[in-house]
This record gives C-alpha cells, structure tokens and sequence, in this order.
C-alpha cells in the first residue's frame, strides 16, 4: 500500500494474497460461514498498524474498551478491565499474559486503513479491529465466538489449535467463557503476515509461543433476531409516539358486561396482534430505522466539531464516521436522509469510497454541498484527500524502521 490514496474495496473476481489467491467471490462462496482457510503471508512484509508501546498506551486511556487476561499456576485466570494504570500492565512483564484491546481502528487511522482490505465483505457487517497482545504462553482459553473473524498474525508467533466443539458446555470458576472440553482437529502455528479464517461456532485456542506476539482481530457483526426486532419496534413506536393519531389506546365502547372477570377480552388479544402487525408492514420505515441503527456511532465516540471553512474541495470521511446507503436513503452516524438521482449517486460513491474528490464536489448540487458542509461541522467529514497510514507509529513508518522499534522494545512498561 504505497499509493497514499485510501485503497478500493477489493474487485470480487480479482485474486488476493490476502485469500491465499481466491477471489472474493470463491472465498465467499467455498469458505465463509462454512469453514477455516489458513493463509501463510496474507499480507506480506506486514507492518503492525500500532507498536507494542503504541498498543498499551492506548489501553491506559479512557473510552478505550480494553482487558487484561492473566493465567497463573496459583491464582488460576483473571480478567481486568480497562482503563487501565501504568502501574496496572506491569504485570505484562510476566509469562502467559493477554492484553485486547478493541476498536483499535476508532482511535488509530493506520488500523482503520487495514480494515479497507476487508470490504469485499459490507460495511453493514464490519465491526472492528481488535488487537491482542500475548506474552509467551498467553492466549485467553479454547472458547467459541458466534461471530466470523480474520485472526491476522502481526508480530511473533501464536499456534491455534481449531475444531468444531463437540461439547459446548462452559469451565466454571472462571472469569472468561472457556470450553469445559476441548478436542483440536487441526494445529496451526502463525507467523507476521499470516492469517486464519475462522466460521462462526468453531472453538480455538490460540497461544503466543516462542516469546510474545501480537494477532490483530478482523470482527464481524451479526445481529441477533428478537434482539434487532426490539430495536427496530422501538424505533418505529419511538415516530409513532411523535404522531398522536398513529398511537391510540385501546377502546372498547361495545363492552359487555363480564361474569367472568378474570378473561382476557377477545378484542384486547386482536389488538395485541394489530399493534404487532402494524409494526410488521411498513417495510419502509424498517428500512429507514435499520440504516439508522447500523450506522450509529459506537459507544464512547464523538466528533470534534470545527468551524466551517470549508465550501469545496476533497473530502474524506472521519475514521470513526459510519454511512451506508439503500435504494431511498443515505444513512451517516445513526441519522437517515432522503436521496434521489444525482446526489443520491454522489453519496453513494462517498460512502463506498469514504472520499470525494474535488471534481465531483463541484458536480454536486448547492443542496449537497451543505449537507456536505454540515457534516464536515459536526467533524463527520473532513477537508482534504484520505490520509493513509499503513504501519506502526504516525505518518506510516516503513518495515525496517518498524523492526528496529520491535527489538528496541525490550524494555517492558
Ligand atoms: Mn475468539
């Protein structure tokens, strides 16, 4: 990544290192959600996006989502969480510790570019990069994520040992969700560059060996049903409560006298199913809440706003910015608008590309410019090409220089 452009989403038939020479498309179809795909030098000469030092001053800040995984042979697991004191990660000085930190790519532009390589998937099911640091021996138990996930090698060595969990139940008395018994099916040992695949619902265990190393973590989201059908009914009940006419109580005028009190009326059930009903087919507002909810900043983020210079130019998008698009709508930061012909064509490309250049911010409508305008005050959007970061430390050291950071580091802090 010399080019210092923000790199495309992968072309579906173009064949990757970073697939072990599939394309998108057969990755896609062979090996996602299905099974595990081990591949040696995914990305070759790889230069960790945070330095060790880098990657423990931020789990010392606050905001920063962070843990600290301990195995003692006395004290047996612990868990801390972040923030956390310096005095805190001096026990990273010690044999068979873990520290993850997650959403490295909000707080650091050269993760955030890395996660770029992985749009052939879409925006909508990205979550984030988490990093994780292990001294010799550390990892965090054989345990099962209901997630997909990219485990990336950055520096030093991690063997994983990987297999469908015969036995799903949990070790108790212990502060992380561990499996009681766990049965590899393949060993695989992990160098800087390479990566594993790894479905939803396969156990791992992944240990640092041979001294400490760092894996960083491509996170997939996928929402849970009854979970996103809660969100999306308060949303809409949410624009109901807006509209006195579209929520009116239950009323029963023809009401007959009972002698059975006890009974649920026939006609408050029906209303029961009516009130559901009416969430169910307004299949455009769904929509509408939906792009919403997706977009929604994480927790913990906010936006430097800044004064509003600008009027024309490049932009490009704030790393922490969430946008995504359907048919009718462009969603950014949890808010939907409504577009149409060109400037719905001029969003799109915004967010597909997470920039525009200054030609076609001149092409856009006085409409589009303010919205445009608008966003880059409340810091969403920012003035100027992308800036790409694509190693440790700021402006994107070049591997030499990141090496002899790593041996300088012996020193622990
Ligand atoms: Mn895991």
């Amino acid at each position: 990544m010399a080019s210092n452009r923000m790199p495309r989403a992968p072309h579906p038939d173009r064949p990757l290192a970073l697939l072990a020479g599939l394309t998108p498309k057969q990755f896609l179809r062979r090996h996602w959600q299905r099974k595990p795909l081990v591949i040696r030098g995914a990305i070759p000469a790889f230069v960790p996006p945070v330095t060790r030092a880098a990657l423990f001053a931020l789990a010392r800040r606050a905001g920063v989502e962070a843990r600290l995984v301990a195995h003692d042979g006395r004290k047996g697991w612990t868990l801390a969480h972040g923030p956390f004191a310096k005095s805190a990660l001096r026990v990273l000085g010690g044999p068979r510790r873990t520290l993850l930190v997650q959403g490295v790519d909000l707080h650091d532009e050269a993760a955030h570019t890395l996660l770029q390589r992985f749009r052939f998937v879409p925006d909508a099911r990205l979550d984030d990069l988490m990093i994780s640091w292990a001294s010799d021996g550390g990892g965090v138990g054989p345990h099962v994520d209901s997630y997909d996930v990219f485990l990336l090698q950055a520096q030093g060595w991690r063997r994983w040992r990987i297999g469908r969990p015969k036995d799903v139940s949990l070790r108790r008395g212990v502060p992380l969700k561990m499996l009681r018994r766990f049965a590899a099916e393949q060993e695989h040992v992990l160098g800087p560059g390479d990566m594993l695949y790894l479905p939803p619902n396969w156990a791992h265990d992944g240990v640092a060996v041979g001294g400490e190393c760092m894996t960083c973590s491509i996170g997939f989201r996928a929402p849970r049903r009854a979970e996103l059908a809660v969100e999306l009914a308060q949303r809409l009940a949410d624009l109901d409560a807006e509209d006195s006419g579209a929520d009116r109580p239950y009323a029963d005028r023809r009401l007959a006298a009972t002698r059975r009190p006890g009974r649920v009326p026939a006609a408050l059930q029906a209303f029961a199913v009516d009130a559901l009903l009416r969430f169910v087919t307004r299949p455009r507002e769904i929509a509408a809440a939906l792009g919403e909810l997706l977009t929604e900043p994480k927790t913990g983020v906010s936006f430097p706003h800044r004064a509003a210079r600008w009027s024309r130019g490049a932009v490009a998008l704030d790393r922490r910015t969430r946008i995504l698009y359907d048919d009718e709508h462009v969603f950014i930061n949890g808010e939907s608008y409504r577009a149409s012909g060109d400037d719905a064509r001029l969003m799109r490309r915004l967010a597909d590309d997470r920039c525009l250049d200054a030609h076609a911010v001149r092409r856009a409508s006085r409409a589009a410019r303010l919205l445009l305008r608008e966003w880059v005050v409340a810091g969403w959007l920012r003035p100027g090409a992308p800036r790409v970061t694509t190693g440790a430390g700021a402006g994107g050291v070049r591997p030499a220089a990141a090496r002899a950071q790593r041996s300088r580091g012996a020193k622990r802090d």
